[in-house]
Parts: structure tokens; sequence; C-alpha cells
């Protein structure tokens, strides 16, 4: 598949029934400073290219931010915020986030969420994210240049620690817990294909490059995480 062909399938998906219900009943209901939207109302798509080297991992888009504008952490609080940051960091192409066409392109960066759709209360529940992680996982798999992952909070740190486990990278046990700047290097498990390596890094820590991510044939192929 292609991150093109997976978002299509996203966009489709109905799989959890309160959060189906959440996403349309904000955009029928709208706020006053956003009367004049048809609001976006479905599962929001990573945005950023595919064969970047960092990834950005959120929460779940915003009632009346993403799940407006359809585009990851654009035209809410947390997105000015984060884009100011990447835009000084030249990273992306303008510090606002409006629309999904008001131009803006990243670079070396792509911003995805552990859930896909508005939650009421921005919680998901368990269940919503175990329904929900997969497309995270799919989305990693089709991302094989990542070599560091950015959680903005502790449900994207737990959900990305879970996905990379499952692709095979070692992730210790007990999971290491979220915090600012909290910083995580993974290895690949043995014997298992290598693809690349990703890094995590918690909230306002930052990502380092993972040096040996994708050395040669050699028995390390490592990924930071933190
Ligand atoms: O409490 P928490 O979910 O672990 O989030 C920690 C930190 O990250 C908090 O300051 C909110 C922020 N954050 C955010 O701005 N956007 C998200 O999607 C998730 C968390
Ligand atoms: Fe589908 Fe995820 Fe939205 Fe649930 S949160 S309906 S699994 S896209």
């Amino acid at each position: 598949g292609t991150p093109e062909a997976l978002e299509e399938q996203l966009v489709r998906c109905r799989a959890c029934p309160r959060l189906v219900a959440w996403r349309q009943e904000a955009g029928r209901v709208r706020r006053e400073a956003f009367r004049e939207w048809t609001y976006w109302s479905r599962p929001v798509p990573g945005f950023g290219p595919p064969e970047a080297p960092l990834l950005i991992s959120g929460l779940a888009p915003a009632a009346h931010g993403a799940n407006r504008t359809g585009r990851m952490f654009t035209g809410d609080r947390s997105g000015e915020f984060l884009y100011a940051a990447l835009y000084e960091l030249g990273l992306a192409s303008q510090p606002t986030a409006l629309s999904r066409d008001d131009g803006l392109r990243l670079r070396g960066v792509r911003i995805t969420s552990p859930v896909h759709c508005a939650p009421p209360g921005n919680r998901p529940t368990p269940a919503e994210r175990d329904t929900c992680l997969p497309w995270l996982a799919r989305e990693l798999g089709l991302l094989p240049g990542v070599r560091a992952v950015v959680a903005l909070g502790g449900f994207g740190w737990q959900a990305v620690l879970t996905a990379l486990g499952g692709a095979g990278w070692q992730v210790p046990r007990p999971r290491p817990a979220f915090g600012h700047g909290a910083r995580l290097t993974l290895r690949r498990a043995e014997g298992r294909e290598r693809s690349g390596g990703a890094q995590a890094a918690g909230g306002a820590g930052g990502a380092t490059r993972a040096g040996g991510a994708r050395e040669a044939a050699g028995a390390r192929d490592e990924a930071g995480a933190g």
C-alpha cells in the first residue's frame, strides 16, 4: 500500500460509534466563530511527507480544530503553538495553520495521532484507543524513513510504543512513563526484518537523530524514543 491509499481507507472508517456521532455532532452544532464552515467530521489522516525522518504523535483531533479543518492540529490552540514552533525550526513553510488549503507545507516532519476522530472531552476510551491503533501501526509501516517520534502527551507516547512494539521494536518492560523531555532509544528485535528506525521523544523534549538507525547489515538497528 501507499500512504495515499491508507488515507482513502481511513477517512471512511466508522468503527467507533461514539466518535462517529461526536465528530458529526460538532459539525452540526458548530462554534459561533465557525458558523460558515462545513466541518470535515471524518477521521483526520496524518499530515506531512511520508519520507520524513521525524514523526509527531498527538492525541486526537479537536472537535472544532482538526475535526473542522480535516488536517492534523489545524485550526486549534495546540496547533498555533505547534506550527509556530515547526516554522521556527524550518520544518514548516509558514507559522500558521488555518485550513487544508492554506498552502502550508511540512519538510522532514509528519504529524499524526493515535486516535483519528475527535473524542468528547478529548478523552478516547480504552476501547476506542485499541480500535484505532491499527491505523497508526499501518501508517508507521508505510513510513520507513522515520528515525524519531515526538509524543505530545502520555497517550501518544503509549500508543507509539505499542505500535512500535508490534512492529518488532524492543520496548522495555515495564513501559517507561511519558514525561516532558523523557527519551528512549529502541532496538530492533533479533531476527525481525529491518526496515528503518524510529525514535520517540516526549513533549517539549525534542528529538535527536538515532545514530545507528540504518547501519548496514550489522546487528545494530536502533531507534530512539524519548
Ligand atoms: O496529559 P497528556 O495527554 O499526557 O498531555 C501532555 C501535554 O501534551 C499537555 O500539555 C497537553 C499536550 N497535548 C497537546 O497539546 N496535544 C495533544 O494532542 C496531546 C497532548
Ligand atoms: Fe475509525 Fe479511528 Fe475514527 Fe475509531 S477513531 S472511527 S477506529 S478512524
